[in-house]
């Protein structure tokens, strides 16, 4: 029950008019007036983007309507709430979603028709908000859709970068970066919040002193402050009333800043101070699974943590209650160490601002965190040079040291005389110069740790994690990444979407395990038929898209063969060339030769200094100019690689896949998310054991899954024999022909220098195994292409792989989250429908 002073939450405004309401009639006015008061224009000056702005904002309306009824019944009701820390949101354009969640996608799509307008142009204006690299920010955005439909009170912090994810574009096949302006023309989702403005401070130094009670304390005299405001965006749940919060930090230079070189006629030194404050949030890292031990990284992650921290205080405060119920108010998730510093800091603003002792804020602040790792890449493990951390957070590091203290006389009482085990565990790294080990920071801190698919959380507890395992074997679980049905199957395949309601009803969108009652059409040929026509006609729109971006005609009945992901050496693009090559010298020896035509598609971006993942992309479109052009393929293979892979260009992806390429060394892919997306569309996958791939196989079952390749142990094992590329080299003529090929500069003009560096990498040393699971790949590739023409069976296993993959929906991945970590349950929301209307 609502208190009075809270009731109703819309007393005063207007109701049921074009504001909130949902006709085709109150939506299209809605838009109108928008159009004319808010954008300033009318139709006959009016551009494409004005209109979207004009949508866009009478969506967001809708949405208040439902945000405002969402805080107030959180706030009555004092829920505890989920706070997911992340540096990335990879959240994909909010007009398509939100018309989704609010169920309203077809009125809409009417209202703008009848004004001679098409929804599917305004939909394209959209900037993509790019503020992640990939699957990890990818992967709290689908939190985020799954916490709010399971109705779960969250809140998404993160870092509202001012430039995203850099705009891939290509020179001669090669990379090249272009900024995103991502808010050049605005963001109508967003509302600042500059009244919930945080000061941030960094630098300086600590000394000790005495205070009123005659207590020893440490104080920290910083030398710099920030103010960090908050930009809030709505979160709609599908189809509920629940909507929840993305808050993301900008750094803004302190209202009172720098007054005095202001006076003393320093204008420029002010100004200066002001610059260097709005870097902090200016752009993202543009590394995926990788860390960057640069300065204002450290920055970034310590800013946004802090200001979310002392956010969540306002908000227990302003709930009246007391500190020592901050873990019973909030659970934190830490999505990978980029966030972990929220350990230290929470720490101190207990310790320092609020007066706790130590044992208590050690209580609360373990009680609060629980981290989630998603690699096992060594060069992705955070570590910071003490130095440069005791410059930025010289009282953090304290306050590390002193964890590291109790928590070493912890591991000395469990082993005893085991210094190496100390050494191995301890927070700071010093076998050389030393460094803060930020996944030991968060392990410690938090209650729980998790991995992200069982093979990955069993690595973790062998390998990386081991010593963390022996010491706390109880803070390990596994949580299987999973993926938002909302976005990936309603929101971008409508035509599978309609086909799956009219025939096992609607439910199946918040209840995904529900897919499974396709098993029964696996083989009834006019379910077959509508499946595969569905199939095609995603295909010729894929077809008709390429065709715009690329000019490259491409045959909508090939096999349409996807690889997309960021660019890595152990993600193996470079694994799908060689079979390119092969397929192609094949032809080349064998005009006549009877293979399944194929559209090789890739897309993904590489790190702006990842030279080698650049490589692979020039290689890719080098193999492709040439074999796109040569009269002998008859057009039997095409390779297209499309630009600049973000949400909105995957969402036009999935639906359209015949083979899902999924094919890392085993032992690398902590998850994999994109094999799920593709796998819920009908595609089939081609993949190493490696990841969720492990799981996606034992759910579709072995015979709809393309298994090729070592496992993790066979891969382990001959790393440790000794592994000699070379001898896969000689032993293989398929194998040197088409390596050869690559170094005479057939496919470079004849340039023999520039995919050097790639190929001596791979006789060499080969560190992800390429020769080595080349021919299991080949042959694999081989059945993949016969099943591909026993088109009965081939649908069979489709529809199974979408049938059977409903557990990997991210609302299993949340439940499991709620259930056994942070211990949280629902809150209803009254539908705007159901709330009491204002007098
Ligand atoms: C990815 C993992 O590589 C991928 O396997 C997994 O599915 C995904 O996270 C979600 O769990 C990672 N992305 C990053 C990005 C950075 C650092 C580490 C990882 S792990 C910047």
């Amino acid at each position: 029950q609502l208190p009075q002073a809270l009731q109703p939450t819309d007393a005063g405004v207007s109701k049921s008019s074009h504001r909130t309401g949902m006709t085709v009639e109150d939506l299209k006015q809605a838009f109108l007036d928008n159009l004319f008061y808010d954008q300033g224009k009318f139709p006959a000056l009016a551009t494409q983007h004005d209109y979207y702005m004009a949508l866009a904002y009478a969506v967001r309306d809708r949405l208040l309507q439902r945000w405002n009824q969402t805080a107030a019944t959180y706030t009555a009701e004092g829920s505890r709430t989920v706070a997911y820390f992340s540096a990335e949101f990879l959240m994909g354009p909010q007009l398509g979603k939100n018309l989704t969640s609010l169920g309203i996608y077809d009125r809409v799509r009417d209202a703008i028709a009848s004004l001679d307008l098409d929804l599917d142009a305004l939909l394209d204006e959209e900037p993509e908000p790019g503020l992640g690299n990939g699957g990890l920010g990818r992967l709290a955005a689908c939190y985020l859709d799954s916490l709010a439909t399971l109705e779960i009170p969250a809140l998404g912090y993160g870092i509202r970068y001012e430039f995203g994810i850099f705009q891939q574009d290509l020179q001669d096949g090669w990379q090249v970066e272009k900024t995103d302006k991502w808010l050049r023309l605005g963001n109508p989702w967003e509302i600042k919040r500059p009244e919930w403005g945080v000061e941030v401070k960094f630098g300086g130094h600590t000394d000790s002193y005495l205070d009123q009670d005659g207590c020893y304390r440490v104080r920290w005299v910083p030398e710099q402050t920030v103010m960090g405001i908050p930009y809030d965006t709505p979160l709609l749940g599908y189809q509920t009333a629940t909507a929840n919060t993305l808050r993301l930090w900008t750094a803004e230079a302190p209202e009172s800043f720098n007054f005095e070189s202001f006076n003393s006629g320093d204008y420029l030194g002010a100004v200066y101070e002001k610059m260097i404050s709005e870097n902090i949030s200016k752009v993202l890292y543009p590394n995926d699974d990788s860390a960057q031990g640069k300065r204002l990284r450290l920055t970034q992650q310590y800013f946004f943590v802090s200001c979310s921290l002392r956010d969540m205080l306002r908000i227990l405060i302003g709930q009246e209650l007391p500190l020592e119920k901050f873990h019973e108010k909030f659970a934190v998730q830490l999505n990978d160490t980029h966030p972990a510093i929220a350990v230290a800091e929470l720490m101190r603003l207990l310790l320092d601002e609020h007066h706790l002792n130590w044992e208590s804020a050690w209580s609360i602040t373990q009680r609060t965190f629980a981290y989630t790792n998603h690699t096992l890449l060594p060069e992705a493990l955070e570590r910071w040079p003490i130095d440069l951390f005791g410059q930025l957070l010289p009282r953090h590091l304290d306050v590390i040291y002193e964890i590291n203290h109790r928590f070493i006389d912890e591991v000395r009482i469990k082993f005893p005389g085991d210094e190496a085990r100390l050494a191995r565990l301890s927070l700071i790294d010093e076998s050389g110069e030393r460094y803060i080990r930020m996944a030991h920071l968060a392990c410690v801190g938090s209650h729980t740790i998790n991995g992200v698919a069982a093979l990955h959380t069993e690595l973790l507890k062998q390998d990386v994690l081991q010593d963390f395992y022996a010491m706390y074997p109880h803070k390990f679980q596994n949580k299987t990444n999973g993926v938002t049905p909302r976005r990936f199957m309603v929101l971008s395949n409508a035509k599978l979407t309609n086909l799956i309601t009219e025939k096992i009803g609607d439910q199946w969108v918040k209840h995904l395990d529900q897919l499974q009652q396709l098993e029964a059409f696996a083989d009834d040929p006019d379910f077959q038929n509508t499946w595969r026509e569905i199939k095609l006609s995603c295909k010729r729109d894929l077809a008709v898209f390429i065709q715009q971006q690329t000019g490259i005609v491409v045959d909508p009945h090939s096999m349409f063969d996807i690889l997309i992901k960021r660019f890595h050496e152990y993600k193996r693009q470079h694994l799908d060339v060689l079979h390119i090559i092969t397929l192609y010298n094949r032809i080349k020896a064998n005009p006549d030769i009877d293979i399944t035509p194929r559209t090789f598609i890739f897309g993904g971006k590489a790190a702006p200094g990842y030279w080698m993942a650049k490589l692979i992309i020039k290689l890719i479109n080098s193999v492709a100019d040439v074999v796109n052009r040569d009269p002998d393929v008859r057009g039997r293979l095409k390779v297209v690689f499309m630009k600049n892979f973000n949400v909105k260009l995957a969402q036009r992806l999935y639906p359209a896949a015949d083979l899902s390429e999924q094919i890392s060394t085993a032992g690398k892919e902590a998850s994999g998310t994109g094999n799920m997306k593709f796998a819920l569309n009908g595609a089939l996958t081609i993949g190493t054991l490696d990841g969720a791939n492990v799981e996606i196989r034992e759910q579709v079952g072995a015979e709809n899954f393309f298994l090729f390749g070592l496992t993790t142990e066979q891969v382990y094992k001959m790393r440790a024999e000794g592994y000699c590329p070379q001898d896969y080299y000689q032993a293989n003529p398929e194998l040197r022909l088409a390596l050869d090929r690559i170094a005479s500069g057939f496919f470079s003009h004849g340039d023999t220098e520039v995919f050097k560096p790639l190929l001596d990498g791979l006789m060499n040393h080969d560190p992800y195994f390429l020769l080595a699971d080349y021919q299991s790949y080949i042959d694999c590739q081989k059945e993949v292409g016969l099943a591909f023409k026993d088109t009965a069976r081939w649908t069979r296993m489709s529809i199974l792989n979408t049938a059977r993959t409903g557990t990997f929906s991210s609302d299993r991945a949340i439940q499991e989250y709620c259930d056994d970590i942070w211990n949280i349950q629902p809150v209803k929301v009254a539908q705007p429908d159901d709330v009491p209307t204002a007098v």
